[in-house]
């Protein structure tokens, strides 16, 4: 009985030999769904009372302004809100009102001064005030927005006498302002933000009384180098 037990199960491993010969075994995976449509670049803004927005207001004031005023600091986020990297930022004051007025304004060295970057010290920021009189910098460099080129010096670029000082009406002057990622590219990066400060004061030569400007800051971001 054991020795035909043992016949059988001889049998039964030969069958399953033969059956093997000429079977391969296969398997299949696929990738499916695979979709294309173009993304986009969003810019947003964050300052005192509102938070990532396309448009800001009343983010940089002051009134009752004299001779000598100090102009409270504000700062603005500007945030690529997009998973697109950009290369540079275009950054355009304009105003309307009393051009008296604007020639008095002047950005200053005082708390965070005028700079754009990650932190208010000279590190990973950069002093705009410097690049805007043809200064280097290391973290990012300023461009003349029109052509991507060195700014220069825009110190008397509304037709006043260059006196080493940047007003509001030579910002305004100036045009298209580039901020160039160097070092730095945060705020351009995808999904990164850094911060525009703001500091100024009013001359000691303003004679304009119960002038008023209203002034606008606009912040343009870009893909590419090649972009003006
Ligand atoms: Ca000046």
């Amino acid at each position: 009985m054991r020795l035909l037990l043992s016949l059988i199960i001889v049998a039964l491993t030969m069958g399953g030999m033969v059956g093997i010969t000429g079977a391969f075994f296969s398997s299949e995976a696929k990738s499916i769904q695979n979709l294309f449509s173009s993304g986009s670049m969003e810019i947003v803004l964050t300052d005192l009372n509102q938070t990532r927005s396309a448009i800001l207001s009343h983010s940089w004031e002051g009134t009752t302004l004299l001779p000598g005023s100090i102009i409270p600091e504000q700062s603005i986020v500007i945030r690529n809100n997009s998973n697109v990297h950009a290369d540079h930022y275009d950054l355009i004051f304009s105003y309307t009102g009393s051009g008296d007025l604007a020639k008095n304004i002047i950005l200053t060295d005082a708390n965070s001064g005028f700079r754009y970057g990650v932190s208010p010290e000279d590190f990973e920021s950069v002093n705009l005030i410097t690049g805007l009189k043809g200064g280097d910098d290391v973290d990012y460099d300023i461009q003349k927005g029109s052509d991507g080129s060195q700014i220069g010096n825009i110190d008397g670029a509304d037709g006043t006498t260059r006196d080493n000082r940047i007003s509001l009406s030579e910002l305004a002057a100036a045009g298209k302002i580039r901020i160039q990622k160097a070092e730095d590219s945060d705020g351009m990066r995808a999904n990164s933000e850094a911060t525009l400060w703001l500091n100024a004061m009013v001359d000691q030569n303003l004679t304009a009384q119960n002038a008023n400007i209203e002034v606008t800051i606009t912040i343009g971001l870009d893909q590419d180098a090649s972009q003006l």
